[in-house]
């Protein structure tokens, strides 16, 4: 008899279009690596050396204003420029190169350098939602695709402690993103309705991979999880293409669910939990440069995905190698028992005395 918990099976991720190998019977398999709680940070308020703390100079010889709330500046190392020249068309079909314009740009999420996205008040949080709604409607109008993101934690790739997230937008559809559209517009075309809109149905109905909840919003371990405590974001009332289409009540209650969610993954381990988080709604032009059409616009339902590395303390953490690269995504835990560790986890930071 199949058991979920016990014998290795393959899920499909329905975003990606994708399937994912889980073996939960390896979880019994014997452990000796070390784990250790990290030590509380001692980060001060105020860096005088960090880059993006108020009135410092930057690598690039700008100087940061005397910022006291969310600040925005244009990526002095952009990976995209808006003057770039088209590529010329290919005499191969198989060295084909395509050209591609674009910005980034850096969100310093608060002034305070010793505080990560989670431990900020939640009337901050509250700042940095509309941050990402305004800086997404700003640049859709310019661009197709709009990456709203953070690496957080130096295993993720961030640069400097400060909290800290990025924006690339660009005139092209990225691959990931072009498959969601692909994969939201035939689930709709077939069912009727928005895929993830289903799907926050499905996961408030079942509950055991639900990890927290409120009126307007979920985040679930997704059925198809690639990593460990990997989450998703999910509106569950209505469908919403982008994040400036959140309604005031949305925006609060997305800064509740971030705030507790966030929290949950910092206890697990006692640690400030690494992860790539990022947004994904409705493109606001096709690959092509045409505005996006009713059909995609009805398809999509904003969400964002939680991707973090760690596996089983602070310092072990997982690997995409062999079989992941070479093969499909890998997983040992199973997504009901990651969901089920950060429901048992309590909403108080473990770095914040209590009341
Ligand atoms: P990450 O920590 O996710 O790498 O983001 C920091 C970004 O800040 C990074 O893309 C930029 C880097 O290019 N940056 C500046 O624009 N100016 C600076 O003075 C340092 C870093
Ligand atoms: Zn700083």
């Amino acid at each position: 008899m199949f058991d979920p918990t016990d014998h290795p099976h393959r899920r499909f991720d329905p975003l990606q279009g994708s399937w994912v190998l889980v073996s939960p019977h390896r979880t019994k398999r014997p452990w000796q690596g070390q784990i250790e709680p990290s030590p509380p940070s001692d980060k001060p308020a105020y860096d005088p050396a960090c880059y993006l703390c108020p009135g410092n100079e930057r690598a690039g010889g700008h100087r940061n204003p005397a910022y006291d709330d969310v600040f925005v500046f244009t990526n002095d190392f952009a990976a995209l420029l808006d003057d770039a020249p088209d590529a010329p068309e290919s005499e191969h079909p198989l060295l084909r190169s395509a050209g591609v314009q674009g910005t980034c740009r850096v969100l310093c999420f608060s002034p305070r350098h010793d505080l990560t996205l989670c431990e900020l008040p939640v009337p901050q949080l509250r700042r940095v939602v509309d941050l990402w709604a305004e800086q997404t409607a700003e640049l859709g109008e310019r661009y197709a695709w709009v990456q709203v993101f953070e690496n957080k934690g130096t295993i993720m790739g961030a640069s400097n402690p400060h909290p800290h997230g990025q924006i690339w937008a660009l005139s092209a559809l990225p691959t990931l993103v072009a498959r969601e559209d692909e994969r939201q517009r035939a689930y709709r075309a077939e069912h009727g309705n928005p895929l993830l809109l289903d799907y926050a149905q499905a996961e408030l109905e079942r509950g055991e991979r639900v990890v927290v909840a409120n009126d307007h919003w979920l985040a679930v371990v997704p059925y198809w999880a690639t990593w460990p405590f990997e989450l998703l974001i999910l509106p569950t009332r209505r469908q919403v293409a982008r994040l400036p289409d959140l309604t005031v009540e949305e925006r609060d209650a997305l800064a509740d669910l971030m705030k507790r969610a966030f929290t949950r993954l910092d206890n697990l381990f006692q640690t400030s939990f690494a992860y790539s988080f990022g947004w994904h709604g409705a493109p606001f032009r096709s690959g092509g440069g045409a505005a996006i059409d009713a059909d995609g616009l009805a398809a999509w339902q904003l969400h964002a995905h939680v991707l973090p590395p760690l596996l089983r303390s602070a310092t072990v953490r997982k690997f995409m190698v062999g079989f992941e690269l070479l093969a499909e995504a890998q997983r040992d835990l199973t997504p009901e028992q990651a969901a089920a560790r950060l429901r048992d986890l309590s909403e108080h930071h473990y770095l914040e005395e209590r009341p």
